[in-house]
């Protein structure tokens, strides 16, 4: 624990010292972790590339550090405690004993049906243990996985299976939902049409829900692991040798596969989670992210348990069987730190108090907040309801792409100002810089967020198209890691994220490109042309407003629209459906025939007022048409 920062001027010690000498930093960090082999050098860096390395040629697994690393002092101490979805059934909880024996046995079974190294997984399970039991035998073999959001469409699970040429799908029958019940297995089915890599499908009985098993490809998990030995010997892993990959959205149509390396992940996951949330042994720590996103990579799976804490898997939803679900679960349990996302605080807050006065939450020590920009509002309700005026809010900055926490207060130690994250963790050197690329330096500054040097938990590339990584985080500032978000210095030198600077939109936390969108509404045959924005929204922070236009021959503009929002739960999942469709005659378009989101932002926010310069427009009447249909 003597990584472990303590006081306010112990955090600025530690800030100074890994800016002044990051690499001795980093190596007492990594040096309480166990290697097969240390590191030769601990970093290589150049961003031109980019090409980063930590903790070179050192050989390590990851899931030694986890599971043997805890097994002898504290075997019987809860890593995993399971809450299903519905809360007469029964929960589960996994010791890191029970565990170790159950990653080792499924390691076992995949290796039995040839994955080998390097081969990559896909994961698209429910949040049950096996999901993360799942992700860790594949880090044990070495075999690289890739969880996509169970909430993804067959279309989106096709795509990142081709991506990355997985050979093999760990899937369910069907997953629990609120009321809802979703056959999986049907969705893994369908998906597997369009693609030709997969090998094996190993299907999780949750529902019991029936299934089709295709005779030689797929295989129960209870089968699968049927007298298959509760050891295995870890694979000796590079540092650098690659531990998943993660799809995310940016501002083109193809989400990219962000990759994450070994070492440095390790080290870093570990190093935030025990720090931001000040975890001491016993505590129980409750994120409720979904696996398929990175803060349940990285504060569900690999932070806490690296760190031997007891995390908390909840399978439901935060409004089933009510709204006081979440405050059910932790007095429950007993949690210590709570994890949510600002989405979720809102929708809840709409249920007013009633909800949490059967509770008393008299547990909770730290609450955090993670996924887009909290708004005052919200972080005061969060603070007064859940935190009773004496839990401190860490509302945490970061991406997929830096792989953890990257700006927050320590929990307790860093005064909390409502709706900042306050300051930079040690090892993250940030940069606010202007259109230009000047860094403004000084406070009460306002730009553009960049970070200027490596830190352990970067990614390293996108898959399969390294050129693509370049282009989207190191080419507008040469030199910087861009971040696609707007943010802002105060007089004390805090930091509060504004929001993307991209054609990227934040809708309930979940990252989705324009394009992205723009594409799938594209497919219906009788779109011609698309335009997508974000705009306010109460509870999801953004909406997602659509601009059509459409070729009106034999049909309504009411049947195109459920046929619209039908092409896009096809194409991507029932996350992307905008909430508003306008079909209008023309967009406004430049001379260019660059398409001005500006305007199109203006209408969709209700502000007409203050259009901006109108006069590049090709043709500036389509402005008074689109403000006219404008849907409320
Ligand atoms: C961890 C995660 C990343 C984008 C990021 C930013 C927004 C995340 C935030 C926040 C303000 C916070 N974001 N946390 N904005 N305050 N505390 O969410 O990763 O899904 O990749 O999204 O989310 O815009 O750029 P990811």
């Amino acid at each position: 624990m003597s990584d472990r920062i303590h006081t306010l001027s112990g955090y600025f010690h530690e800030y100074q010292k890994s800016v002044a000498e990051p690499e001795q930093f980093w190596a007492r960090i990594a040096d309480s972790f166990h290697w097969k082999k240390r590191w030769d050098k601990v970093l290589e860096w150049d961003f031109e590339g980019p090409d980063v390395k930590w903790f070179v040629n050192g050989k390590v697994n990851i899931t030694e550090n986890i599971l043997e690393r805890h097994l002898f002092i504290m075997g019987d101490r809860p890593a995993i405690i399971w809450e299903p979805n519905d809360p007469n059934e029964e929960g589960r909880t996994l010791t890191y004993r029970q565990l170790y024996h159950e990653v080792c046995k499924f390691s076992n079974a995949l290796k039995a049906k040839g994955v080998q190294k390097g081969d990559k997984v896909i994961i698209y399970m429910p949040m049950v243990p096996e999901a993360a039991i799942a992700m860790l035998a594949c880090a044990r073999i070495g075999a690289v996985h890739s969880v996509v959001f169970a909430g993804f469409s067959s279309s989106a699970l096709a795509d990142r299976i081709n991506d990355c040429e997985a050979k093999v799908v760990l899937t369910s029958d069907g997953n629990f939902r609120g009321t809802k019940k979703i056959a999986v297995k049907d969705l893994v089915d369908e998906a597997l049409e369009k693609t030709s890599t997969i090998e094996t499908v190993i299907v999780y009985q949750r529902t019991k829900q029936d299934v089709t098993m295709v005779e030689g490809r797929d295989i129960w998990w209870h089968d699968v692991i049927e007298g298959q030995p509760d050891t295995n010997e870890a694979e000796v892993m590079d540092s650098e040798d690659m531990l998943f990959i993660l799809y995310t959205s940016g501002s083109t149509g193809k989400p990219k596969g962000v990759v994450h390396t070994t070492g440095g992940y390790m080290v870093y996951s570990k190093y935030t989670f025990e720090n931001v949330f000040q975890y001491s042994p016993g505590d129980v720590y409750w994120c409720t992210a979904d696996i398929g996103w990175i803060t349940g990579h990285s504060y569900i799976v690999y932070g806490p348990l690296l760190a031997g804490a007891t995390s908390i898997m909840f399978e439901g939803v935060p409004t089933y069987p009510d709204a006081g679900r979440f405050w059910a679960i932790v007095d429950k349990y007993q949690v210590n730190q709570f994890y949510t996302a600002p989405t979720a605080i809102r929708a809840l807050e709409a249920h007013g108090t009633k909800p949490i006065e059967p509770y008393k939450l008299d547990s909770l020590k730290v609450l955090g907040s993670v996924g887009e920009p909290i708004n005052e509002e919200a972080w005061h309700w969060y603070h007064t309801h859940i935190g009773k005026n004496r839990c401190p809010i860490v509302d945490t900055w970061w991406q997929t792409e830096t792989g953890g926490i990257m700006v927050s207060p320590i929990a307790g130690i860093t005064p909390n100002k409502p709706a900042y994250a306050t300051m930079p963790l040690p090892g993250v050197q940030l940069a606010i810089v202007d259109p230009e690329g000047k860094e403004l330096k000084g406070k009460a500054v306002e730009g553009n967020l960049c970070i200027k040097f490596p830190w352990p938990g970067m990614l390293r590339t996108t898959y399969g198209d390294h050129e693509r990584c370049k282009q989207t985080y190191f080419s507008t500032y040469p030199g910087m890691y861009f971040t696609g978000d707007g943010v802002k210095r105060d007089h004390d030198g805090y930091y509060r994220i504004l929001g993307r600077v991209d054609d990227v939109i934040n809708v309930s936390g979940h990252r989705m490109g324009t394009a992205e969108i723009e594409n799938a509404i594209n497919e219906h045959p009788k779109v011609i042309e698309s335009a997508v924005v974000g705009y306010p929204h109460e509870v999801k922070g953004q909406g997602i407003y659509a601009y059509v236009i459409c070729d009106l021959k034999n049909r309504t503009e009411e049947n195109l629209i459920g046929e619209i929002k039908d092409t896009i739960t096809k194409s991507i999942g029932p996350i992307a459906k905008p909430d508003k469709i306008q079909i209008v005659p023309g967009l406004p378009k430049t001379r260019s025939g660059k398409i001005m989101r500006r305007i199109l932002r203006k209408v969709a926010e209700g502000s007409f007022d203050n259009m901006g310069d109108t006069s590049t427009l090709l043709d500036p009447a389509v402005v008074e048409d689109i403000i006219e249909g404008r849907v409320e």
